[in-house]
């Protein structure tokens, strides 16, 4: 099985080398190929997502990808920033459904901002939709014919984008607590009554999936006030994009949350959901966890390896409850001394 390694840009290369020290400490029989994404393709290639690392996502069985984001890039055409290569792989792969986990690791009570009586047991899956919305839609700036310029991005959505995003997050519910809440903004935007009344009428092909709406704002309010009461969040690219942060300061750290990135057929890019901290970038302090995490996710959806995928999450589990920690948890491990304790546990 041949896993594409894209590490990108800022703290990136880091994350992604100390997931391969994991994946290869199992002896999986995995080969791995490397190739430059992001700000640091463009640098180097001219492009933030060059032809040849293309052919090699679509090559692979599996995807691990880093991060992407430069600053130095902040001020190229937009179809040049590194932000457009995880766009564009997620379309040109047709990866749909973001799977985006929040658990807490009980030894992480301590961790967050939020009270231990607030976030104990929080445990959460957002499923965010990914090939449309804003990121997606007609954008442009332009002058307006009274000299004011003007900037615009589309937020659209089909009933057939809405029904299968629907169809993840009702089957995720199903195969979990059996609760899943819709999350929209339908008192103001068209796309969230279309996306309401969508998600309503799949509800219909899943009795056993207790369904609420929830509107956006409200839902970001309660993620803090309660975040136990959410099993399955379903929500679109942006909403989810931004809750996902949110939820992250439920469990600790946004260091800690993996995620994966599905198509129909399982193929999959597999990636921390944070960005490429490039203010830490080059310090060996960043928190490898969120990748090696990701690099279970991977075995365990795309690669058929459920147990090994157990093995990884169990270790960083013991890892944390030995008092392991990176900077972001409070503590003083580099990610290559923290990788080091999950290997001592696997
Ligand atoms: N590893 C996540 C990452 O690189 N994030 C940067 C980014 O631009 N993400 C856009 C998105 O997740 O929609």
């Amino acid at each position: 099985m041949l896993v594409a390694l894209l590490p990108g840009d800022g703290i990136g290369p880091e994350i992604i080398a100390e997931a391969r020290r994991v994946l290869e400490a199992l002896d999986l029989g995995l080969g791995f190929e490397e190739a430059p994404v992001g700000g640091s393709a463009y640098k180097a290639q001219g492009h933030p997502l060059p032809p040849r690392t293309l052919d090699l996502a679509r090559r692979a069985d599996a995807i691990l990808f880093g991060a992407v984001g430069d600053p130095d890039c902040d001020r190229l055409e937009r179809h040049l920033r590194p932000e457009q290569a995880i766009l564009g792989l997620r379309k040109e792969l047709g990866l749909f459904a973001n799977l985006r986990p929040a658990r807490l690791f009980d030894e992480l009570l301590d961790a967050s901002a939020l009270r231990p009586e607030v976030i104990r047991g929080t445990d959460l899956v957002i499923v965010r939709e990914l090939n449309g919305d804003v990121y997606f839609g007609e954008k442009a700036m332009r002058t307006t014919a009274d000299g004011l310029r003007e900037g615009y991005d589309v937020m659209s959505y089909n009933e057939a984008e809405v029904r299968r995003i629907a169809r993840v997050g009702f089957e995720t519910a199903r195969a979990r607590g059996g609760r899943l809440c819709s999350v929209d903004k339908a008192n103001v935007l068209e796309t969230s009554q279309l996306w309401r009344d969508v998600v309503t009428e799949v509800a219909a092909e899943y009795p056993d999936v207790a369904l609420s709406h929830m509107l956006v704002d409200s839902a970001a309010m309660q993620l803090v006030r309660d975040p136990r009461q959410f099993d399955v969040i379903v929500t679109g690219n942006l909403f989810g994009d931004i809750l996902s942060d949110q939820a992250s300061m439920c469990v600790g750290s946004i260091g800690l949350l993996p995620s994966a990135a599905l198509n129909d057929a399982q193929k999959g890019l597999y990636e921390p959901i944070h960005g490429s901290a490039p203010d830490i970038a080059g310090q060996g302090k960043a928190n490898p966890l969120a990748t090696i995490l990701s690099a279970a996710m991977m075995l365990r959806y795309s690669l058929a390896m459920p147990e090994p995928a157990d093995r990884i999450e169990a270790a960083v589990a013991k890892a944390l409850a030995g008092g392991a920690r990176t900077a972001d948890l409070g503590g003083t491990l580099t990610a290559a001394r923290m990788t080091d304790a999950v290997l001592a546990a696997l």
